[in-house]
C-alpha cells in the first residue's frame, strides 16, 4: 500500500454521484464473473464550459470475469477518453492477465484522473494500481463511497481475507419466531414482494445451500424465478453426508440445466451415489466434525472457495443455520418476518429477531406488503 495519503488528490463536487452510478452499474455482473469482482468503470468528461460532466463511457466486468471493466469503458469512449476522469468501483488492476494492466490501459488512453471506490487485496494489485496511475502523472482520488463498493463485492472480499466464500443465511420467520412445521413441507411464510427480493439475492449469488432434510421436506427448485432473469439461477449445494435425496426429486431432475453439488461422505452408499451421479449431479468430498459426528463446516467451505465460489446463500434449514452460526460461518444474516402465526407447533428459529438485533448491527431494514426485511452484519471475517 501507498504509505503517505498526501500524494492522493482531494474529492471533487461530482464525485460522489458519479461512483454511486458506476456501483450500481457493477452490480448488474454481481455473481457472474466467477472468481473476478464484477466492477464498473464510468468515463466522465468536464468540458469546463459551464455544462455538467458527461459520461462518455462505460464498462462493467464481463461474465465469467474477463475483460475488465476498464476496458468495455475505454473502448466506449475513445478520443474521448483523452482529458477524462475515470470512476472505478475497485483500485484498477497492476498485474498482466490476458490483457496488460487496466492501470496502464487508463495511463495510456489520456485520462487525467481517476477515482477509485474499494481497495483491492488481491496482492498482484493492493496499492500497486494506484501507484502506476500517480507514476504516470494522473491524479488519483482513492476510497470514495468504498463502503458501498465493498458490498457488492463482499465474497470477493471475504474469500481473499479468510480463504472461503462469503455466507449469507437467509430465513422466514413467522410473526412468533418459527420457520416451519415438521412434515408440513413448504409452509407460506413470506409474500410475493419479499420473495421477489430474495430471488434478486439468488441471481447474485454463486451457490445456494440447502441440507438435505430441508430438500427431502420441501422437493424445492432452488432456482432465480424473476422474469427473464432464469438463466442468474445460482449453482446448488445440498448438505446430504449419507446420501437421502433421491434422483426423483426436482433438484437431482434439473441438475443438467443448474449445476448441483452434494456434499456426501466418502463412505456414502456407491449405488446411491451413482444414481445420483447418472442424473447429472457432482459430488463434493466432506469431513466429519469429530464433536458433532456431522459435516465439518469450515473445511468444507475452504474446499468450496478454492472450486471459486465466492458466495452461498444457506437457505435452509434450522439444522443448516444453527450450525453456520455456531461455526461463525455467517457474514450477512437477512431475518424475513411475515404475518402469519404457526404456533407451538412449529420449529423455533435457531436465531430469532430479538437475538439477533442483541448480537449484530443491523444494516437494512425495510417493510414489504406484510413483511418486514431485516438484515444484519455478522462480521466474522
Ligand atoms: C480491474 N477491473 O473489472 C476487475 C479487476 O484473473 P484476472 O487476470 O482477470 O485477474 C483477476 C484479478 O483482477 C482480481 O483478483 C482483481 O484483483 C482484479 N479484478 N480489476 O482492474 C476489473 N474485475
Ligand atoms: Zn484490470
Amino acid at each position: 500500500m501507498i504509505a503517505d495519503p498526501s500524494v492522493f488528490s482531494p474529492e471533487q463536487p461530482y464525485d460522489r454521484r458519479f461512483m454511486a452510478a458506476a456501483i450500481r452499474y457493477a452490480r448488474r455482473n454481481v455473481g457472474r464473473t466467477g472468481t473476478n469482482p464484477s466492477v464498473a468503470t464510468l468515463i466522465v468528461r468536464d468540458e469546463g464550459d459551464g455544462r455538467p460532466p458527461r459520461i462518455v463511457g462505460r464498462g462493467v466486468t464481463a461474465l465469467g470475469g474477463r475483460p475488465h471493466a476498464e476496458a468495455g469503458a475505454l473502448a466506449e469512449a475513445g478520443e474521448l477518453a483523452r482529458g477524462a476522469t475515470a470512476y472505478v468501483t475497485l483500485e484498477p488492476c497492476a498485474h498482466h492477465g490476458r490483457t496488460p494492466p487496466c492501470a496502464e490501459a487508463l495511463v495510456t488512453a489520456g485520462i487525467t484522473r481517476v477515482v477509485s471506490a474499494a481497495s483491492d487485496p488481491d496482492p498482484r494489485v493492493d496499492g500497486k494500481g494506484h501507484r502506476i496511475l500517480l507514476d504516470g502523472g494522473l491524479k488519483v482520488t482513492p476510497k470514495v463511497l468504498a463502503e458501498e463498493a465493498a458490498r457488492n463485492i463482499a465474497g470477493y472480499l471475504t474469500r481473499h481475507r479468510s480463504g472461503r466464500p462469503g455466507v449469507t443465511l437467509k430465513m422466514a420467520l413467522s410473526r412468533d419466531g418459527r420457520i416451519g412445521l415438521r412434515g408440513e413441507g413448504q409452509v407460506k411464510i413470506t409474500g410475493p414482494i419479499s420473495n421477489a427480493q430474495t430471488h434478486l439475492i439468488r441471481a447474485q449469488t454463486d451457490a445456494i445451500m440447502i441440507g438435505a432434510g430441508t430438500a427431502l421436506e420441501d422437493d424445492p427448485r432452488l432456482d432465480c424465478r424473476l422474469p427473464g432473469m432464469s438463466d442468474r439461477s445460482p449453482a446448488r449445494i445440498i448438505l446430504d453426508p449419507n446420501l437421502r435425496l433421491s434422483p426423483d426429486m426436482t433438484v437431482v431432475r434439473t441438475a443438467r440445466d443448474t449445476p448441483t453439488f452434494v456434499v456426501a461422505f466418502a463412505d456414502a452408499d456407491p449405488e446411491r451415489r451413482a444414481a445420483l451421479a447418472e442424473a447429472g449431479v457432482s459430488f463434493v468430498a466432506c469431513d466429519t466434525d469429530p464433536e458433532t459426528g456431522r459435516v465439518a463446516l469450515p473445511e468444507l467451505m475452504e474446499d468450496l472457495g478454492a472450486t471459486g465460489i465466492t458466495s452461498i446463500l444457506v437457505e435452509g434449514g434450522a439444522e443448516l443455520a444453527s450450525s453456520f452460526l455456531a461455526d461463525g460461518l455467517v457474514d450477512r444474516l437477512i431475518l424475513v418476518q411475515g404475518g402469519i402465526e404457526i404456533g407451538e407447533a412449529g420449529i423455533l428459529a435457531p436465531v430469532g429477531l430479538a437475538e439477533a438485533r442483541q448480537r449484530f448491527p443491523l444494516v437494512r431494514d425495510q417493510r414489504f406488503g406484510d413483511d418486514h426485511w431485516y438484515e444484519f452484519d455478522c462480521g466474522v471475517a
